[in-house]
């Protein structure tokens, strides 16, 4: 941390409580320790791992208090929360009665580039329902094809404060923020941001849909050159007007149909910019090829085009744009084509955790053969089975609330033909490939989206994809032994 340059007097002596021992709690307490300030950090479990961390922690000077997440330590001045502490927690109301302002890790890092000596990078933040992580690492691929430094953090698992405080120097700062972070960080303001989408999500941990929303809208708070919303999502767009932002900041639509002046949209295959060119009206500047993105699926190019436009609202050169989607890697499991085997394309979409992010991989293809199935986590799939209803040519049901599944399919969908698996140990992942083998033929697509969590067969989302693309991979070699004995 010796790059910082922040006046500690602000916060030497300070007796701050950070609430939570994960990975923003360990950043915020280690950052705000570092500039002098008195450190108890509280978390209501306590586990051999929580354990091993407060130890670390305690070797720096820092308090730490498990087992307890209600009570105010006593003498606290300033209350730090981890993102996932929900508003209605009890330590926040002891807080509030104490008179003790609470704030995330997020506003801190705020307030700390403030007073940081060196010119401090500027943020281009990016929230939504689902594409954030995806559109924040594209959107720093195109800003280092600029020429720029930058880095990904936040949401995406990096804490801002360590690249705030951290002996690196960056031009801007590709920033994911989550509802929660954008609850916990009223004087953020970025350079432009972006609200991808909006579906119900998180529900419980905001109260309600208007909760959620408002919170997610922060993100345009005092933005200085563009609000970026989504056209197809008007709850984006009514966002952005809501917003109180610097005289002359724009807003900027995107959209996968021809845009309008003020927005990034497509034309004939091709990323087109509509917004940051001379005259708007009449001109439009080409950024990239829809091939460019990876993948090219619907709501992908969606999220090529948010970033797109934050890194033009950057300034930054149309040839950066294309080379940097270029050079972009997509994460593993979102979407990853697996093998084509006997002509049928198998797709691993395990990031596919919920409804919203299942919807958006089952419209990318024209005849599906589906693998769902695992930890519903409460979801209904009426509206998802619906709109995927004529593209279904066969599903393989697995894991724990497969039958609300089937359900649903049985409702919207009865002529589609389902294998339920009836099985939710590790080996079902094989026999459900197998299965949709048998469902599929030649120009389709087996597509294993689950819509749910992974946790009742597998331990995570990795894990679950990692087994499908095994079972893929000795589908082709038994493929190819059969091809050439047959
Ligand atoms: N805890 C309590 N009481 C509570 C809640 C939590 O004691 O009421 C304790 C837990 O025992 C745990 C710690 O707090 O030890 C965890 O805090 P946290 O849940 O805020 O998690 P962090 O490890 O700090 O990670 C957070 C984000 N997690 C959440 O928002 C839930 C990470 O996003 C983020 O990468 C990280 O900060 C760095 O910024 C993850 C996430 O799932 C990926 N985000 C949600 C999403 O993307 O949908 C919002």
């Amino acid at each position: 941390m010796a790059g910082h340059q922040v006046n500690p007097s602000l916060w030497s002596g300070k007796n701050i409580t950070v609430a939570g021992l994960g990975v923003s709690g360990i950043s915020a307490a280690r950052a705000l320790a570092g500039l002098g300030a008195r450190v108890t950090v509280v978390d209501g479990g306590d586990s051999p791992l929580l354990r091993e961390r407060a130890a670390g922690l305690e070797a720096a000077g820092i308090t730490v208090r498990l087992g307890d997440a209600e009570t105010l330590p006593e003498g606290t001045e300033l209350v730090v929360t981890s993102p996932g502490w929900k508003p209605s927690s009890p330590l926040f109301a002891a807080a509030e009665a104490a008179g003790v302002d609470v704030v995330g890790d997020v506003e801190i890092a705020w307030r700390l580039r403030g007073e940081s000596g060196r010119k401090p990078a500027a943020w281009l933040a990016v929230t939504g329902t689902n594409g954030k992580t995806t559109t924040v690492q594209m959107l720093a691929s195109i800003l280092r094809a600029a020429g720029l430094r930058t880095r990904a953090v936040g949401n995406i698992g990096t804490p801002i404060v360590d690249v705030v405080l951290g002996d690196e120097e960056y031009d801007v700062l590709a920033v994911e923020l989550s509802s929660y972070q954008l609850h916990w960080a009223p004087s953020v303001r970025a350079h432009s941001a972006a609200v991808l989408n909006l579906a119900p999500d998180h529900l419980d941990w905001h109260g309600s849909m208007k909760a959620y929303a408002a919170d997610k809208g922060r993100i345009y708070e005092g933005n200085q050159v563009a609000c970026v919303y989504n056209a197809a999502d008007p709850a984006t767009e009514h966002l952005v007007r809501q917003a109180d932002v610097e005289e002359g900041c724009r807003a900027i639509g995107f959209t996968l149909g021809a845009p309008g002046p003020s927005m990034l949209g497509v034309v004939e295959g091709i990323l087109v910019d509509r917004a940051f060119v001379e005259d708007r009206l009449t001109t439009a500047q080409e950024l990239a090829e829809v091939a460019d993105v990876k993948p090219a699926a619907p709501h992908n190019v969606a999220n090529a085009l948010a970033a797109a436009a934050l890194a033009r609202a950057f300034g930054v050169e149309p040839a950066a744009v294309r080379d940097g989607l270029r050079a972009f890697r997509p994460d593993a499991h979102r979407i990853a084509h697996v093998a084509d085997v006997a002509g049928v394309a198998y797709v691993d979409d395990s990031k596919a955790t919920n409804t919203h992010a299942a919807e958006a991989s089952l419209a990318a293809y024209e005849s599906i053969v589906w693998i769902a199935g695992g930890l519903a986590k409460g979801a209904t799939f009426d509206t998802l089975v619906t709109k995927a209803a004529k593209r279904l040519r066969g599903v393989v049901l697995i894991g724990a609330d497969r039958a609300l599944i089937a359900e649903a399919l049985a409702r919207h969908a009865p002529d589609v033909p389902v294998v339920d698996l009836d099985r939710t140990d590790t080996g079902a992942m094989a026999a459900a490939v197998r299965e949709a083998a048998r469902l599929a033929g030649p120009g389709d697509t087996v597509l294993m989206a689950p819509a749910c969590a992974s946790m009742d067969m597998f331990t995570d989302y990795n894990k679950r994809g990692e087994a499908f693309a095994e079972a893929v991979r000795d589908l082709a070699g038994q493929e190819s032994g059969g091809g050439a004995g047959a």
